[in-house]
């Protein structure tokens, strides 16, 4: 039998928002995905999840069907196939740009092994991604649209999905690349003079919660705060995690590396 590698698990998530671009539809930044898969390569990261986002392939057309609160009439269930079928689209192009830049990388698709309950994670078939990284495969999941016990539907978001893999296998560390240089104290899109957090408690993080932008697009998961509000438990079990800037070059792999990069820790205490 397999046995977990001594190293604990690094979850990566990489947003919807740095991979595609959210003013348009089915709009995907080709290049910055090719770019990250290069610096997730270089850096060999050893016990690594990742999990991305939806961005303009997955929102837009959740949001046209209205997914997020479940199956109210037969004319979403094209939606519902639609909006997953996106997800496959866009996980194809990361997974593409993955395997080409020699990264061990499978696909574990969320809406085959994850069950809501209320729009939260409520049975999750763990065993595939167990034994990918035992085997030293990087499993890589995403935001989806999945099957759920009260709603019929919903859409469950990657941030859901790193913070429960993260205690579930017992994270080191949880790093997350957004297209801002981390959390501020306003939206930095909107407030010129919005104020970097570089190191966060869980305590100030909390405190800090009313501040973090909703996501301006057209984010059915909450923005950058529907992310935090979605990180506390893990933060709460002892994961810390960094927030960079993953749209400007080699801010990932730095992070990936353990070497200091522009952006915010957040801490237990
Ligand atoms: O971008 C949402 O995932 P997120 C995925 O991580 C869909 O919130 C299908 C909208």
């Amino acid at each position: 039998m397999l046995k977990l590698s001594e190293v604990k698990p690094t979850v990566l998530k990489i947003g919807g928002s740095v991979i595609t671009d959210k003013s348009g539809e089915l709009a995907a930044r080709t290049e910055v995905i090719n770019r990250l898969a290069e610096e997730i390569g270089k850096a060999g990261v050893k016990n690594l999840i990742i999990v991305h986002g939806g961005g303009s392939f997955g929102h837009p057309t959740a949001q046209k069907y209205g997914i997020k609160d479940g199956l109210k009439e037969d004319s979403q269930k094209v939606g519902f196939a639609e909006t997953h079928h996106v997800m496959t689209v866009l996980n194809g192009l990361v997974m593409d740009a993955l395997v080409w830049h020699g990264v061990p990388a499978v696909s574990v698709t969320p809406s085959s092994c994850i069950i809501t309950e209320s729009g939260r994670m409520k049975l999750f078939e763990e065993t595939i991604v167990e034994m990918l990284l035992k085997m030293g495969i990087t499993p890589v999941l995403y935001g989806d649209a999945t099957l759920d016990e009260k709603l019929g539907f919903t859409i469950l978001s990657g941030d859901q999905i790193v913070s429960y893999v993260a205690r579930k296998f017992n994270a080191c560390r949880i790093v997350i690349g957004v297209d801002v240089d981390g959390l501020y104290d306003a939206d930095p899109k909107e407030v010129k003079n919005a104020k970097l957090y570089t190191h966060l408690t869980l305590r100030e993080l909390k405190d800090a919660q009313g501040k973090l932008g909703k996501s301006t697009s057209s984010d059915v998961t909450g923005g950058m705060l529907g992310k935090i509000i979605e990180l506390i438990p893990a933060v709460e079990q002892g994961i810390p995690v960094t927030v960079v800037n993953a749209a400007k070059p080699n801010h990932i792999y730095k992070a990936l590396i353990g070497e200091r990069v522009e952006g915010t820790i957040i801490r237990k205490e």
